[in-house]
């Protein structure tokens, strides 16, 4: 580890806040030096930085820049109309105590809504109760004329400039040709369409497949999901999106065959990004194999695989197929309100789909990725923060511990040792998958610019105090792609697409 800061040229300055002796790192390097905050933003990084109104002394701690979580359903309809247990103050305290301090949510358009109206309830949700700092991504279900051509251009100016897409689930499914038609638009944007990869005819066959011969318990959700329907939709919309050369960030991937065709679409050099999430790396289809409806607890989509799919998928991490690793917190109660909404004893077809895991997504990978020696500390804060802020176009504010950004930082102790409890989580569920898991390194002190809004495993934040984050337009310099020959002038005659 280096000391790079040797040089006390602050010492005029009075700091609001100043972060002393503390390990720093970034995604890139790591050192040891002071952070000197003033009016929120990161002014200082050095040695013997002067005054500040306030010191926090971080020896023998960590301190990285605050997770982005980028991927996460918070106070959202389900198509089915099943509301999410977690509102914005419940789920931005759950995310700030498990490190993070931006999140980026969806706003869920519903068939026959106008975006402008989606976005705006999914504002007047977020603003009087986020206690971080947060954006949304647009989910797109009715890609009318109307809402391409005129809706959405407005939704990306308003910094909004990303959209989830689903290629299943009867009420959000789009078709080949709305993808062509969405994906045309984001290029022509600026925009990042994310995929929800899964083949639904093959869903529907198998589900009705395992329905018919009796095979309703929840654990057979894992059945009626195959590996072949998520890497089949993977190849598609790679395909999709190579064709006419724009990005595409293809999320929650759960196996190993569709992390090879992302792996293959970087390779050969198109603007293909993958995420995966906790669930797909600590869990597997055998938790769901328990007694009643207990599997429910574990029901989500892509679902869980097996031992041997974990170490894929920890490898894929590992060498960089995947950027992003997301919770894909979808909470939602063992009760009515949520898994049960369907009855007591639905069929597996009827249970709300989603895991709980906004809080331990960070904890988890530290312990089990960075202090097993399965990533670096840097390959940690790029997982946690850096590589969303700069594909997600946050990293003019947010992502690393750099002069003139957000003074939003985590510091964390290496050493603490907890056990995952769902009592001691602060979303608003009662189970947690990870429930007796133990966990070394967690999150002590948790900084929003400037402000200590968590310490001594007390909240100091208050609802409100986060704000929204505009975002800049997707930049994928460095990835060339290419569009395809027929769209090329070049070589299809002279003829002109529009894009
Ligand atoms: N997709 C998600 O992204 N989250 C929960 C369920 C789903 O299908
Ligand atoms: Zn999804
Ligand atoms: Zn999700």
């Amino acid at each position: 580890m280096i000391s790079k800061f040797i040089d006390n040229k602050y010492d005029m300055k009075t700091f609001d806040l100043k972060i002393s002796d503390g390990t720093v790192a970034n995604a890139t390097e790591t050192f040891h030096a002071d952070i000197g905050i003033k009016d929120g933003l990161i002014t200082a990084i050095g040695k013997n930085l002067g005054k500040a109104n306030k010191v926090i002394n971080a020896d023998g701690k960590l301190v990285l820049p605050g997770g982005i979580e980028a991927h996460c359903h918070i106070e959202q309809e389900s198509s089915s109309g099943i509301m999410t247990a977690d509102d914005y103050y419940s789920g931005s305290v759950s995310a700030a105590f498990g490190g993070n301090t931006c999140l980026i949510p969806f706003a869920a358009q519903h068939r026959g809504q106008k975006l402008q109206n989606v976005l705006d309830v999914y504002h007047h949700r977020a603003r009087p109760k986020s206690v971080i700092d947060y954006s949304f991504h647009l989910i797109i279900s009715d890609p009318t004329d109307e809402v391409i051509n005129i809706e959405l251009p407005a939704i990306i100016d308003q910094g909004v400039t990303s959209f989830k897409v689903y290629m299943t689930y009867d009420k959000l499914i789009v078709n080949d040709s709305q993808m062509l038609k969405i994906m045309t638009a984001a290029k022509k944007l600026g925009a990042l369409t994310m995929v929800h990869a899964e083949n639904n005819a093959m869903i529907n066959w198998m589900s009705e497949k395992l329905l018919n011969s009796s095979y309703k318990a929840p654990k057979y959700h894992a059945l009626s999901h195959p590996r072949a329907a998520e890497s089949e939709a993977i190849n598609r919309a790679i395909t999709l999106s190579t064709f006419i050369d724009t990005p595409i960030l293809i999320v929650h991937v759960s196996t190993e065959s569709g992390a090879r065709i992302i792996a293959k679409a970087r390779y050969d050099g198109h603007k293909v990004f993958g995420e995966t999430c906790p669930q797909y790396m600590f869990l597997n289809a055998k938790n769901m194999d328990l007694p009643e409806m207990d599997g429910a607890q574990f029901c989500c989509s892509p679902p869980l695989r097996d031992k041997a799919s974990q170490e894929e998928i920890w490898r894929c991490l590992q060498n960089g197929t995947f950027q992003v690793y997301s919770s894909d917190h979808a909470p939602y109660r063992f009760d009515e309100t949520g898994k049960l909404h369907a009855g007591k004893k639905p069929t597996f077809t009827k249970i709300a789909n989603g895991l709980p895991g906004i809080e331990t997504r960070l904890p988890l990978l530290f312990s089990e990725g960075y202090l097993k020696k399965r990533i670096t500390l840097n390959h940690f804060v790029a997982l946690a923060a850096t590589n969303v802020s700069k594909i997600y176009g946050l990293d003019h504010r947010k992502g690393s511990i750099t002069e003139g950004k957000d003074a939003d930082i985590a510091i964390w102790n290496p050493k603490l040792k907890k056990v995952i409890t769902a009592d001691d989580l602060h979303d608003n569920m009662e189970f947690t998958p990870y429930e007796g898991m133990e966990i070394t390194g967690w999150p002590e002190i948790i900084i929003q610019r400037g402000n200590v809004i968590i310490e001594d495993n007390t909240l100091k934040a208050t609802r409100g105090d986060g704000e929204f984050i505009h975002r800049k337009k997707i930049d994928c310099t460095g990835m060339p792609g290419r569009v395809a020959p027929e769209l090329n002038s070049k070589h299809n005659f002279d003829v002109k697409f529009e894009f």
